[in-house]
C-alpha cells in the first residue's frame, strides 16, 4: 500500500469512528517552539531531571526550580498553538462528548487551539499550587507569581505539575484509562511513551480492541502494534488525518 492510500484508510478510520481518545506528548508542541524532554534539543539533554523535576529538588533549591518554571512560563506563554492542536480541536468539535483529549502536557496549547475535554494528567505549568495545603492560586498565570510563599500557610507556592516520583490526580487517571478503555480509535501523538503510568494508556487501548494510529518523529514500542504509524511532523500529519 502506498502512501496515499495510508492516508486515505487512516482518514476514513478516523472519520467512522464513534469513539476517539487523543492522547498527545511533547512532540505535539515542537512546532509551536516548545522543547520536546528526550528528543534532539529537548529538555533532559541539558538538565538533568532529578535537579530540577522532582520534589527533592524542590526542596534543596525552590528558588532555583521557581527560576526554572518562570523562563518555562515564559517561553510557553510566547508559543502559539499550531495546525496539529487545532485539527484536534477540529474533531473535538466534531465528535463532542464521544472525544476525550488526554495530554501528558503542561504548557496549555490545547486549551488555547480551543479544545475543551481536555485531561491534563502531568498538570499545568501556569497554575501555581501551595506545597503544602490545599491553597491554588486562581486562574492561570503566565509570569512567576509575585509571592513564591503561601498566604494561607506560609509554605511555598509550587507549578501545579506533576514531578517524577509524584503520583498522578487518581481520579483523573482512572477517567482517563477509562476512556481508553472504551474508546474504538486511539491517537498517540508526539510521545516517546517512555514515561509511567502514562505511557500504558495506548496498552489499555490496544487490549481493548481499539485501533490505533500513531503519529510521531521516529518509531516507539507502538509502531509494530499500530494499525497505522505515521512518521512525520504532527503539525502536517493531524490536519492530513482530520482535515
Ligand atoms: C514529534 C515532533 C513533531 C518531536 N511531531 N512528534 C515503571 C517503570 C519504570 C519507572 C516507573 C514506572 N512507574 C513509574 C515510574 C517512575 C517514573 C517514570 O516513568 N520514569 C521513566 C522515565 C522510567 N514515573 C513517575 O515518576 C510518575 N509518577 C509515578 O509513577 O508515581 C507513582 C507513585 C504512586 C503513589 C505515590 C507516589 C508515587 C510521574 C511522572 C511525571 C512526569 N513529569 C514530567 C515533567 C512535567 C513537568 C515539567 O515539564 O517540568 O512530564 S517528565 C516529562 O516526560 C513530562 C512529560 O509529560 C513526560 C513525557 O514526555 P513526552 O511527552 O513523551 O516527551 P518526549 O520528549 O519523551 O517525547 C517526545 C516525542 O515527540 C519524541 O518521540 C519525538 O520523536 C516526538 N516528536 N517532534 C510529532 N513535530
Amino acid at each position: 500500500m502506498n502512501e496515499t492510500e495510508r492516508y486515505a484508510e487512516a482518514r476514513t478510520a478516523v472519520a467512522e469512528a464513534r469513539s476517539v481518545v487523543a492522547f498527545t506528548g511533547a512532540g505535539i508542541s515542537a512546532e509551536s517552539g516548545v522543547p520536546t524532554y528526550r528528543s534532539a534539543g529537548g529538555l533532559w539533554r541539558n538538565y538533568q531531571a532529578e535537579d530540577l523535576a522532582t520534589v527533592g529538588a524542590f526542596q534543596r533549591d525552590p528558588e532555583t526550580v521557581w527560576g526554572w518554571y518562570s523562563e518555562r512560563r515564559s517561553m510557553m506563554g510566547s508559543c502559539e498553538p499550531n495546525a496539529g492542536h487545532l485539527a484536534l480541536a477540529a474533531l473535538e468539535e466534531r465528535l463532542g462528548d464521544e472525544f476525550v483529549l488526554v495530554t501528558q502536557n503542561i504548557d496549555a496549547l490545547h486549551h488555547r487551539a480551543g479544545s475543551r475535554r481536555v485531561m491534563e494528567i502531568h498538570g499545568n505549568a501556569f497554575r501555581t499550587v501551595c506545597s503544602v495545603c490545599d491553597y491554588e492560586v486562581e486562574g492561570l498565570q503566565y509570569d512567576t507569581p509575585k509571592s513564591t510563599i503561601c498566604p494561607s500557610c506560609g509554605a511555598w507556592l509550587r507549578p501545579d505539575v506533576v514531578w517524577f516520583g509524584e503520583p498522578l490526580d487518581q481520579a483523573l487517571l482512572n477517567r482517563a484509562f477509562a476512556a481508553a478503555a472504551a474508546c474504538d480509535l486511539f491517537l498517540s501523538i508526539g510521545s516517546s511513551l517512555l514515561v509511567q503510568p502514562a505511557a500504558s494508556l495506548p496498552e489499555v487501548a490496544l487490549s481493548s480492541g481499539a485501533r490505533i494510529i500513531e503519529v510521531n518523529m521516529e518509531p516507539t514500542w507502538l509502531t509494530p502494534e499500530a494499525s497505522w504509524s505515521f512518521q512525520g511532523p504532527a503539525g502536517e500529519v493531524l490536519p492530513a488525518l482530520v482535515g
